[in-house]
């Protein structure tokens, strides 16, 4: 008898233990939000968001428990440049083997990326590659080679260069003083832009990422991923499908994403290799904040359905990677306003989407920041509005005033049930529970009104559907002579609620329903 009870004992405990780890998502599929880290949170006193910051922090991310409904629940985390750097922003990098004494050290990222790991949250570096600081070692050592006229140097060829006669049109040049040669620097002078003609330079950046998948990191965003080859893409795409195969072979399921601010067209030409931002869905006319904003809703889910088709095509492992804003763009409240519940439905919109959406820090409390008259991206990249004793400040140039805060610090919205934040946990939650939404595939599922449409997923060879009313008005849609419908209401979520009865869908304004 005791026996048996021991045996039973250990079968419930195994089973409880398997249990109360179980966490769905276990692959790339997952919610991202981008940190920038200088501005996000400060540990020690002097006004920069820091590595430790970050850490402090993650109860606010992921508090390790999927069902506590008591943290956003993202599963991956962005962090801006890190590396020693001159600017704030870090992405013209001096030493990529460094952590940058602002934000912390080498032991503080691998303590993130542990405590990370153990919630089960990816941590990826932002790699800058395509141009160091001119202050960069390799770069004084190019100019030396170059004024010396020394081509048995190594870094003779480390950046691309031109004399008078080889110039580029529509390339961005910048003279090595004292020599006949330039250099090429297409965001600034400097920014001095790598050779990757160059086999040294290629193991260079290679090496760089190994180092840091060495340390533990899950993966990388490529900054200006489409400026490898300026104005070459066959060359550029060329060369990521290079680099990605590269990783893999030490890290098969690292998780990468590129930055091809671009059109579709050029954009998926990189999806061979390298998982890309959309760039169509984000921004005020991007096909998230018309959607949300009244915008034809079919016209969305047309465009979402028909853009993972065609990345499916060329690589059936890619994913799409919506999002609305990054630190280059401003601030998405500027035209989803979490007072007319627009920024509600396009949360809706973007998270519970197929891929791996991107949260902008301080897009779930609605931050406002706009580069504005100032003309300045400092704007786009103020501190977090946490509302308690975070000592973190707005970055050095930045213009915008703290009076143009309409909607509240995170200490409020943490204590108000209806806030945006408390929306953004429950949508994620939502999207967490049901594995086809991120995975499925989706086919447009086309409602002849402008404000409510949806898709129909197939996933394990069962068939969902996902609607969106994203209007102000509640409406009705009767479904029942569609070859393919809906039985039931799986769950909704939104501003209203769902009914489903004699086949016809009745959603609440700003309201998506699941169903099966
Ligand atoms: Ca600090
Ligand atoms: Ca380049």
């Amino acid at each position: 008898m005791k026996k048996i009870l021991c045996v039973l004992l250990i079968i419930f405990l195994l089973c409880g233990c398997k249990a109360a780890k179980a966490d769905p998502i276990d692959d790339n599929y997952r919610v991202f939000y981008q940190i920038f880290v200088g501005s996000f949170s400060d540990s020690d006193g002097d006004g920069i968001g820091d590595l430790k910051g970050v850490l402090n922090r993650l109860d606010y991310l992921n508090d390790g428990n999927v069902n506590s409904g008591k943290s956003l629940g993202i599963q991956g985390i962005w962090l801006s440049p890190v590396f020693v750097s001159p600017s704030y922003h870090k992405y013209d990098v001096v030493d990529y083997y460094q952590i940058d004494p602002q934000f912390g050290t080498e032991e503080d990222l691998t303590k993130l990326i542990d405590e990370c790991h153990k919630r089960n949250i990816l941590v990826i570096l932002d790699l800058a590659i395509n141009h160091t600081s001119i202050n960069h070692e390799w770069f004084k050592r190019f100019a030396e080679a170059r004024k010396a006229e020394n081509k048995t140097d190594a870094f003779y060829d480390y950046y691309t260069c031109v004399t008078d006669e080889t110039k580029d049109k529509g390339k961005t040049y910048y003279p090595i003083p004292g020599t006949p040669y330039y250099y090429e620097g297409n965001f600034s002078g400097d920014m001095p832009e790598l050779n990757f003609n160059n086999q040294e330079v290629r193991n260079e950046v290679l090496n760089i990422a190994k180092y840091y998948i060495d340390l533990g990191i899950d993966g990388f965003r490529f900054d200006a991923a489409k400026y490898i080859y300026y104005a070459d893409n066959d060359g550029s795409v060329d060369f990521w499908q290079w680099y990605i195969n590269e990783l893999k072979t030490i890290k098969p399921d690292i998780y990468t994403v590129g930055e091809v601010w671009s059109n579709d067209h050029e954009t998926i030409s990189y999806i061979k290799g390298l998982n890309c931002f959309n760039f169509t869905m984000s921004q005020p006319t991007g096909a998230i904040a018309t959607a949300a904003n009244g915008g034809d809703v079919n016209r969305y889910t047309t465009y979402v359905a028909s853009y993972i088709d065609k990345i499916h095509e060329i690589n059936p492992d890619s994913m799409i990677i919506p999002f609305v804003s990054n630190h280059d763009m401003d601030r998405a409240a500027g035209y989803l306003n979490p007072k007319n519940g627009t920024a509600y439905i396009a949360a809706n919109l973007y998270i519970l989407c197929s891929g791996s959406p991107f949260i902008y820090y301080g897009e779930e409390i609605g931050m406002k920041g706009s580069r504005g008259t100032a003309n300045t991206d400092a704007n786009r990249r103020l501190a977090m509005l946490w509302g308690d004793n975070d000592t973190v400040r707005d970055p050095e140039g930045s213009t915008y005033g703290a009076d143009k805060q309409p909607n509240g610090t995170v200490a409020e919205q943490l204590k108000d049930k209806n806030s945006l934040y408390n929306y953004y946990c429950s949508v994620i939650a939502f999207r967490n529970r049901y594995p086809q939404i991120a995975r499925g595939k989706y086919y447009a599922y086309i409602l002849n009104d402008s404000t409510m449409g949806g898709f129909s997923i197939e996933y394990n060879g069962e068939i969902s559907y996902l609607f969106h009313n994203t209007g102000t008005e509640e409406l009705s849609y009767d479904l029942s002579s569609f070859e393919f419908k809906p039985s039931k209401i799986i769950e909704s979520i939104g501003l209203n609620n769902a009914k489903y009865s004699n086949g016809v869908l009745t959603l609440g304004p700003q309201t998506s329903v699941l169903m099966k």
